[in-house]
């Protein structure tokens, strides 16, 4: 199946303004990290900036994303409030976890962004169990489960997209391979190029797609998509991206090499999307610098509110910890 979607010029803009986000808030948290000011550690999403955003962009508000332990550009790109996330990082009772989850376990449901999981390959069978309700209560809605490389060889992972293909279940799996988990690198635990190969085994479709191209993501998330909307079962798509920064807080990434990280580096998907705009999109310097500036200030405000924000209250230390 294939459809030739196209996004409208604001579309085409609130694209860009969700990367931009993504990329000069983690940029802010990263510095402010560095600086002693941020509380507990860091995963960060440069670099990937398109998979999220281009695959966001092909869902509906009440469709929902299962996120990682590097969740901020999911939450950003899905339309999280950056006040709510930021508070959370900070550990404040404004936070969307109530400053009980910190900087790995942010969530905006009222977005369809459901709680993220750091547990690596965990919300697989999650992601899968509410396409399946969905299903059941024939709701239009599709579930998303974004993983990384090295989530691809763990048994939950398969035990959910198997479970999902004798199904049908409306879910999208969307594998974002960045090469390393920490510093293993993918030729270290997969004999196979592709991870998108092993869709074949499940008897479902599987595409690799470069994931520093946003369009690319959107187009394939948009077939991908409507496969799992119009009954026909689940999709499994793999992008080829990369990370920016390092695994998580004081990793350096010293067991790259400087020739793979520039190489990379020169494919940044944001600059990409950001020259396209310009030359084939007709859209003016002056309006992505607007967008820049916008982005900047909302950051600049989250941050204000998070570090403003009180601290949990101490009475509140043993709440949410089991069912009333
Ligand atoms: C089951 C499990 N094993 C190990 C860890 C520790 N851990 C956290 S992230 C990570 C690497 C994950 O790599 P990948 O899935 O490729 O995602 P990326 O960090 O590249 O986004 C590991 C080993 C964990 N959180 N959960
Ligand atoms: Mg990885």
């Amino acid at each position: 199946m294939s459809t030739d979607a196209t996004l409208t010029p604001p579309q085409l803009l609130d694209v860009y303004r969700r990367m931009v986000l993504i990329r000069r808030y983690e940029d802010h948290l990263y510095l402010l990290f560095l600086k002693g000011q941020v509380p507990g550690t860091l995963h960060q999403y440069q670099g990937q900036e398109a998979v999220a955003v281009g695959v966001c962009t092909a869902l509906r508000v009440d469709d929902v994303i299962f996120s990682t332990h590097r969740p901020v550009g999911h939450l950003l790109a899905k339309g999280a409030s950056l006040k709510a996330i930021s508070a959370e990082i900070w550990g404040k009772a404004t936070g969307c976890a109530g400053g009980k989850g910190g900087q790995m376990h942010l969530a905006a449901v009222e977005v369809g962004a459901m709680p993220s999981n750091a547990i690596v390959g965990a919300n697989v069978p999650i992601a899968v169990g509410a396409a399946l309700a969905f299903k059941l209560r024939r709701e239009d809605r599709v579930a998303v489960s974004f993983f990384g490389d090295g989530a691809a060889n763990i048994g939950a992972l398969h035990e959910g997209i198997n479970l999902a293909a004798v199904k049908d279940a409306p879910v999208v799996f969307v594998c974002e391979n960045n090469l390393y988990a920490a510093s293993t690198h993918v030729s270290h635990s997969l004999r196979v190029a592709d991870i998108a190969d092993r869709a074949a085994a499940y008897g479902i479709p599987g595409r690799v797609v470069d994931g520093m191209d946003v369009l690319a993501v959107y187009q394939s998330a948009v077939e991908a998509v409507e496969r799992a909307r119009s009954g026909g079962g689940p999709t499994l798509l793999e992008y080829k991206t990369y990370r920016f920064k390092g695994h998580s807080r004081g990793d350096a990434g010293n067991y790259r090499s400087k020739e793979e990280f520039e190489q990379w580096r020169q494919r940044d998907p944001v600059e990409l999307f950001r020259r396209r705009l310009l030359d084939e999109f007709g859209q003016s310097e002056r309006e992505l610098e607007a967008i820049e500036h916008a982005c900047q200030a909302e950051i600049e405000e989250a941050v204000a509110f998070a570090v403003a924000s009180p601290e949990p209250p101490a009475a509140e230390c043993s709440t949410h910890v089991f069912a009333d």
